[in-house]
């Protein structure tokens, strides 16, 4: 290696063996119960837990550690409401139009349609946006691997609302430019999802989907 600055590894614990096999599992049992929700209720959620979640994900691993993400956080029913109005008239030219028939029918089990009410009834939104570039002194800089590195930022956020125990949906109208506008993004970020997060409507349904088993998506050799 390269001559360059270090410190001690000193966040890693290791656990004895039960221990790892029990926490695996139990994590495992534990993200297993996270539900894609679509009906959301107006509880207000406290701002600290999505501050945490926040910096959860922003321990994500990044291409040479440039971060290139950021979280635009709304809570304004004003910008909820310009935020719903835009995403749904995107969504009414996908849904009459843009989707193709394949599409629509596997969309069908989901139920989905145009209308989207929980952009306003749910109290967070939290709108993604992947560097497409940086800048270091004034300097533009070359971002590297800016959609892995934010999938995985948002991959950790998910699971840190859902341990705190929130529910989420991941939106993605399409196009999404609508948010660099409404919420003052810059054109080095592009949006990346839309995350809708709060508690679950008391009558909250879901659909009737499963996942894939262990063998269905993993292969060992
Ligand atoms: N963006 C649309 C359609 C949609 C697409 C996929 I792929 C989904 O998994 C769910 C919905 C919508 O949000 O309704």
């Amino acid at each position: 290696m390269t001559d360059h600055p270090t410190v001690p590894l000193s966040g890693y614990r290791e656990y004895p063996v039960e221990e790892m096999c029990a926490r695996a599992l139990s994590f495992y049992e534990d993200v297993n119960r996270r539900r894609t929700v679509r009906d959301f209720s107006d509880r207000q959620v406290s701002r600290e837990v999505i501050e945490n979640a926040l910096r959860a994900a922003g321990t994500a691993p990044s291409g040479a550690n440039l971060q290139p993400w950021h979280f635009a956080v709304v809570t304004s029913a004003q910008t909820k409401r310009r935020i719903r109005e835009a995403a749904e008239y995107e969504e009414r030219e996908f849904y009459e139009r843009r989707a193709s028939e394949e599409w629509l029918e596997t969309l069908q089990p989901l139920g989905t349609d145009a209308n989207k009410p929980f952009l306003e009834t749910a109290p967070y939104l939290i709108a993604v946006f992947q560097q497409k570039w940086g800048y270091q002194n004034g300097e533009r800089v070359n971002h590297y691997y800016p959609s892995e590195s934010t999938g995985l930022a948002t991959g950790l956020l998910i699971t840190a609302l859902h341990h705190a125990g929130l529910a989420m949906l991941t939106h993605t109208p399409s196009p999404m430019n609508f948010l660099n506008e409404i919420l003052g993004r810059p054109e080095n970020e592009r949006p990346f999802l839309l995350l809708v997060v709060g508690y679950p409507a008391p009558d909250a349904r879901v659909p009737n989907i499963a996942r894939k088993e262990l063998a269905e998506f993993t292969s060992f050799s």
